[in-house]
This record gives structure tokens, C-alpha cells and sequence, in this order.
């Protein structure tokens, strides 16, 4: 393995080394033909492939029905029950003694579900919850961290045709109660408390605030998770889930048949501004989708064991913790705790005891690994890999290097798959298998997918500039509507770049980007993540990139002075910093060759860490309020409040 001095530094620009995959990985890749053509052909009834992964109670009539644009409704006529796909369909084709989850808690607490165990626990659970009242299409709402009970959950409202509504653990009590009130929830799934870092943290008194300020009449199911160390008190209205379960011990319930376009689930994303939006996925389309993305793109397969080490309170353990890799019966490993505890090389302890095949994660993750150095992935024996996933912002071609060079064994692919809460599964990746690999950038639309960049008068840009990243046709996995909101659906997605009276509709993803003369894209962030800097358009992401490219630097987040112009830069280094100001001096210097001098920060803050959300994203915005001295918004959804304390007084001590 080589040295972290080894791995090329570099910024903004793509390391134009493109690699191929190895023969070995291309040899066994579930998909080894470039499907783009045959897609382009075919479109939209090569989506058929993805339909066909399913088993369906009644087939669809066609792939597409596109009478009434941009409500889209896919494989319409067909009906289905996801939960029946992700484990019904398994047991009878003799894979039921194969694990179907195997978690890993706390302290080495573990629990393995076969495809039989987990059908029982969401049989019972369903029944349980039928029980209780919960009727089709009421929207049952699940408030848990990260333990079976979770998925099991999730599950058992699918087979009874009631969609969830996952609110991520750490969100706060008015957090959850605007979710629920949105959806008008009555049903609350949630759990005493749960463990992070060893500490326990009281989720049903956060659970108890919301409901008191919910309209409905919330009936609330409780899992307990800590026993003895956090006791708990059942109120009226309140049931405990082992009982429940106990209760309807062995029951089975029949599966719910739904129409491929019923929703299966809503989730709710804040976005940068306004109310969150509930975001609202079918259950034929989805699934489908989420299914086909995980076969094309993952390489799932059903004898692997696969690892989302992300949080199924994001899209990304939605559609690829539970519900892709599950339908493809495979092996999926879920993980409780953190990354650092009990030590830095508990991810690689996991990956190495469970021959873990596959490993997909957030580029924060990554950086994270390599602040902390190369000798605790060394540790282990990673050679099971053989393909690695980076998810949810763009991974700069210097942690993309490390990434493949010290989990990788300098052999595994990578993909970077972008995609978004609304596309329901991957849209823009290398296919491993066929594709080559351009670091830096996420590579070109899946086939089938269709991505114009385009100015603000809707025109295409040229290769090399910078355009709104929009996707001309619609595809099985995007988000039906927003709940209850049909308008504010078209007026956030599609009236930007649409003209309905010619009958062209074309979805407006909010990301800025870039492609090369291959058409590989580099995703350049949030349309609203771009500094006016003296009259130019510099891309927050490219800064942070030529920042985060020098040499001891991890990450970078750049926000804007209220008195417009000014950059400061948030940066955390990978060791202790003994000599800020040289380091100082080198980020400025990058940012003046690989941007511009009109870049240049004004301030650079050196923070142990940058505040981010649950799925690891840099809350820019809690930034901005502290390079302004604004009053700070809610910080609730934050997955390390702690660090705005200490941003703040670094700032002041400026
Ligand atoms: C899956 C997920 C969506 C936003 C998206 C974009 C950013 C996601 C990315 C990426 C660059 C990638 N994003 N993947 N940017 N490269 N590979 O993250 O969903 O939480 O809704 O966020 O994340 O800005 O628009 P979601």
C-alpha cells in the first residue's frame, strides 16, 4: 500500500487519469455491456428490465403511462406488495436460511435475521399494528435509530399497505411533530432511548414533546431498547412492541396487493429554505428502481454481504439498506454506532469478520478515515472488497485516491453515485463493470437517464462550463409528487426548465455541473451554494475542493461575508496543525492558481470539525449565521452540535 505522500494532490480540476476496471471485477459484474444504446432505443420499455426484477400480483399493461405530465405513472395496471418482494418470494426460492440482516450494536452487540426470522418479526408486527387500527394508506410514522426494529417496522407497513414516514433519530421533537402534523400522522413508532458513543440518549421524551403538539390523537408504539438504564412508563395510548409482538407470536398476515403507483413511503427533506418537503415514492416504480440501481450500480448480489454504512433515516438507507438490497435477497449489514467507537477501526474490524463485498458510504466518512490515517484501515485484512460506493456530496479526487488506495487495496472500483431524496435511486454513476473511472467526477447518466446542463434561458452549455443539471425524461424511481402538494411539486421541480404548452417537461434538480467531452459529469453542489464573488459565479464546492486538495487538509466549507465578496474558510486538517499560518499561506495559494486571486479567502478558521446533517452534508447556512453573527436557525437536524460553540469563538477570536 502506499504512502498518504503518494496520492496525488489536487484541487477544483479532474484528474484526468481515467482508470479501468479491473479484469477481475469485470469478469463476474452483474452487468458487462454498455446497456446505453440498447436503452436509448428502447426507451421507456427498457425499463421492462427493472419492472421484470420483481414478482408482481397482476402485470402492468406498459412500462409508462405519460398522460399527465410530470405526475408520471410507471408499470400502471400492475399491482404488488414490497414487502412480499423483499421477503416472501425469497423463502420460496430456497434462500430462507440465508441472512437477511446482520446487525451489529453497540459494544458488539449483534443480531443476525435470516429471510425466515425477519418474515415472522414483520408478520407479527403487522398484525400487531392492523391491531391497533392502522388501515391502508394511513401514514404510520417511525422515529428510530438505527436497530432492527427499524426495518422490521418499515416492512410491516408495506405488507399492510400503510406508508411510512421515517423521521431521522436525531432530529428534534418539533422537528417530528411538523412531520407528523404535515402527514397527518396518528401512528408513532419510537423506542426508549438509544446508545451513542456509549452514551444514552432519551428519544421517547423527544417522542412525548412531539405528540403533545401534534393535532391528531397519536397512538404510539414503544420499543424498549435500553431496559433497566432507561426505565419508561407506558401512558394511555401507548403500547410496548414486545408485547405487541408477543401478542400475535407466529400470525401471519396476507400481503397487501398495491397498485404499482399507491405510495409506499413518504420522506421528508428540509431543503435549503421553507417547510420540509414530504417527498412521496411509489411502491411499483421505487422498487423496481431502487432494485435495478442496486444490481447495475452496487453489483449486488444475492450471496454478498453488503454494506450502506449510512443512516436508513436518509434516502440512501431507504433505497439501499433496506429495500434494493432486500429485494435482491442479499446479505445487508447494518451498524448502530459510530465510526470511531470504540476505536478508529471499528468500520474495518466489521468489514474484516463479515467479508464484507461491497462498502458504500459518504465522502464526510472518507475524509474522516483519512484524518485519521492509514493505519487503522492497515489494521485489517480488507480483501474482501470488491467494490467500493461514495454517496451524497462530490468526493474530491484526493480522498477518492485514498479511499481506493487504503480500503480499496488499489483494485476495488468505485462508484460515485449521485442522486437525490426525489430521484429514489441512483441517476448519474459509472456502471463498474463497463465504464472507466474518472476521479473527481461521478461519471455519466446511467442508461436511460437523459441530463441536459443548461443555462438559465434553458439552453445547453458548452463541455467544460458550468449549467443547471436537469433530467429531460422521467424514470421509474423519481418521487410521484410532494404529499398533499401537487403544486409545490411543479413549482420546485419542473416549472423552471418545462414549457407545458409544447409538451416538454424536464425535471430541475437544484445541483449545478459541469461534464467533460466524454459527457462524464463533475457535480458541482446546490444551485444555492454559489458565492457572488465581485460579479463572478465561483462554485462553493470548486473552492472547497482546491482547499480540501492541500496537503493536511480534510475538509473545507466556504460561505460568503454579508458585505458580499469576502470568502471565509472553514477548515479541518488531518493531524494536529502545528503551523496554521504556513498551512494558511498554501490554501491560499491554491485557491489562486486552481480558481482565481478574486477567490481568495479573506479568513480561514481552522475547526476540528465542519457542522454537518445526518447524511453528512456541511450545514453551510449554520455558517453563514456564524460568519455573520446572525442569530442561528434551528440546529436540530445537526449530527454534532457541539462543534458550533467552539466555530463560534474561533471566529471571534479572529
Ligand atoms: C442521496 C442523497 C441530494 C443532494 C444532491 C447533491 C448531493 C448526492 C452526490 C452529490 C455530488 C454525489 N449529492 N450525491 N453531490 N456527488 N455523488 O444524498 O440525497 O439527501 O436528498 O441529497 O446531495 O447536491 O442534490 P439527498
Amino acid at each position: 500500500m502506499g504512502d498518504r505522500d503518494e496520492v496525488p494532490s489536487d484541487g477544483a480540476s479532474n484528474d484526468e487519469s481515467s482508470q479501468s476496471p479491473p479484469a477481475s471485477f469485470v469478469e463476474q459484474a452483474n452487468v458487462d455491456e454498455d446497456l446505453t444504446d440498447t436503452f436509448e432505443r428502447t426507451w421507456p420499455e427498457c425499463w421492462d428490465r427493472a419492472g421484470e426484477l420483481l414478482e408482481w400480483d397482476d402485470p402492468y399493461a406498459t412500462v409508462l403511462d405519460d398522460e399527465n405530465p410530470p405526475f408520471y405513472r410507471w408499470f400502471p395496471g400492475g399491482t404488488l406488495n414490497a414487502s412480499y418482494n423483499c421477503l416472501d418470494r425469497h423463502l420460496e426460492s430456497g434462500r430462507k436460511n440465508h441472512a437477511a440482516i446482520r446487525w451489529e450494536g453497540k459494544d458488539g452487540e449483534r443480531r443476525t435475521f435470516t429471510y425466515r426470522e425477519l418474515y415472522v418479526e414483520v408478520n407479527e408486527c403487522a398484525a400487531a399494528l392492523r391491531e391497533l387500527g392502522v388501515q391502508e394508506d394511513d401514514v404510520v410514522t417511525i422515529y428510530l435509530p438505527m436497530i432492527p426494529e427499524l426495518p422490521i417496522t418499515m416492512l410491516a407497513c408495506a405488507r399492510i399497505g400503510a406508508p411510512h414516514s421515517v423521521v431521522f433519530a436525531g432530529l428534534s421533537a418539533a422537528a417530528l411533530a411538523t412531520r407528523m402534523d404535515a402527514a397527518d400522522s396518528e401512528y408513532l413508532l419510537t423506542c426508549d432511548g438509544y446508545y451513542r458513543r456509549g452514551d444514552a440518549f432519551n428519544q421517547k421524551s423527544k417522542a412525548d414533546n412531539a405528540v403533545l403538539s401534534v393535532d391528531a390523537n397519536v397512538t404510539t408504539v414503544v420499543v424498549d431498547r435500553l431496559g433497566d438504564e432507561l426505565p419508561h412508563v407506558l401512558g394511555s395510548n401507548e403500547y410496548d412492541y414486545e408485547a405487541l409482538l408477543e401478542a400475535h407470536s407466529q400470525e401471519t398476515v396476507e400481503p397487501v396487493s398495491r397498485d404499482a403507483d399507491d405510495m409506499l413511503f413518504l420522506m421528508y427533506t428540509s431543503g435549503t429554505t421553507g417547510e420540509p418537503k414530504g417527498v412521496v415514492h411509489s411502491t411499483g416504480g421505487y422498487l423496481a428502481y431502487a432494485a435495478w440501481t442496486a444490481r447495475t450500480v452496487l453489483d449486488i448480489k444475492p450471496e454478498d454481504t453488503y454494506w450502506c454504512a449510512a443512516d436508513i433515516g436518509w434516502i440512501t438507507g431507504h433505497s439501499y439498506i433496506v429495500y434494493g438490497p432486500l429485494a435482491l435477497g442479499t446479505t445487508t449489514v447494518m451498524y448502530e454506532g459510530t465510526p470511531d467507537y470504540p476505536d478508529r477501526d471499528r468500520l474495518w474490524e466489521i468489514v474484516e469478520r463479515m467479508a464484507v463485498d461491497v462498502f458504500y458510504t459518504a465522502p464526510t466518512a472518507v475524509r474522516a478515515f483519512m484524518k485519521w490515517g492509514k493505519q487503522y484501515p492497515e489494521r485489517h485484512d480488507l480483501s474482501s472488497l470488491r467494490l467500493l460506493g461514495s454517496v451524497g456530496e462530490p468526493i474530491n479526487p484526493r480522498a477518492w485516491h485514498w479511499y481506493r488506495e487504503h480500503v480499496g487495496g488499489g483494485e476495488c472500483p468505485i462508484v460515485d453515485t449521485w442522486w437525490q431524496t426525489e430521484t429514489g435511486g441512483i441517476a448519474i454513476s459509472t456502471v463498474p463493470g463497463v465504464d472507466e473511472m474518472k476521479p473527481g467526477s461521478a461519471g455519466p447518466p446511467l442508461p436511460g437517464i437523459q441530463v441536459d446542463l443548461l443555462d438559465s434561458d434553458a439552453t445547453a452549455v458548452d463541455p467544460g462550463e458550468t449549467g443547471y443539471l436537469t433530467l429531460e425524461r422521467p424514470w421509474p424511481g423519481m418521487a410521484e409528487t410532494l404529499y398533499d402538494d401537487d403544486e409545490r411539486y411543479v413549482a420546485e421541480y419542473w416549472r423552471q426548465f418545462s414549457d407545458p404548452d409544447a409538451g416538454e417537461w424536464r425535471y430541475a434538480s437544484g445541483d449545478a455541473a459541469r461534464a467533460d467531452e466524454d459527457g462524464y459529469l463533475t457535480i458541482l453542489g446546490r444551485v444555492d451554494d454559489v458565492l457572488n464573488i465581485a460579479g463572478h459565479q465561483v462554485s462553493t464546492m470548486e473552492l472547497e475542493s482546491a482547499i480540501a486538495g492541500v496537503e493536511g487538509i480534510a475538509e473545507a466549507a466556504v460561505v460568503g461575508g454579508s458585505n458580499g465578496g469576502d470568502v471565509y474558510a472553514y477548515v479541518s486538517t488531518e493531524g494536529a496543525t502545528d503551523d496554521g499560518d504556513a498551512l494558511e499561506r498554501r490554501i491560499i495559494e491554491a485557491v489562486e492558481t486552481e480558481i482565481g486571486p478574486i477567490a481568495r479567502p479573506e479568513t480561514v478558521v481552522f475547526t476540528p470539525e465542519l457542522p454537518k446533517t445526518r447524511s453528512g452534508k456541511i450545514m453551510r447556512r449554520l455558517l453563514e449565521d456564524v460568519t455573520n453573527d446572525e442569530p442561528l436557525g434551528d440546529t436540530s437536524a445537526l449530527r454534532n452540535p457541539e462543534i458550533v460553540g467552539e466555530i463560534q469563538s474561533a471566529v471571534r477570536d479572529q
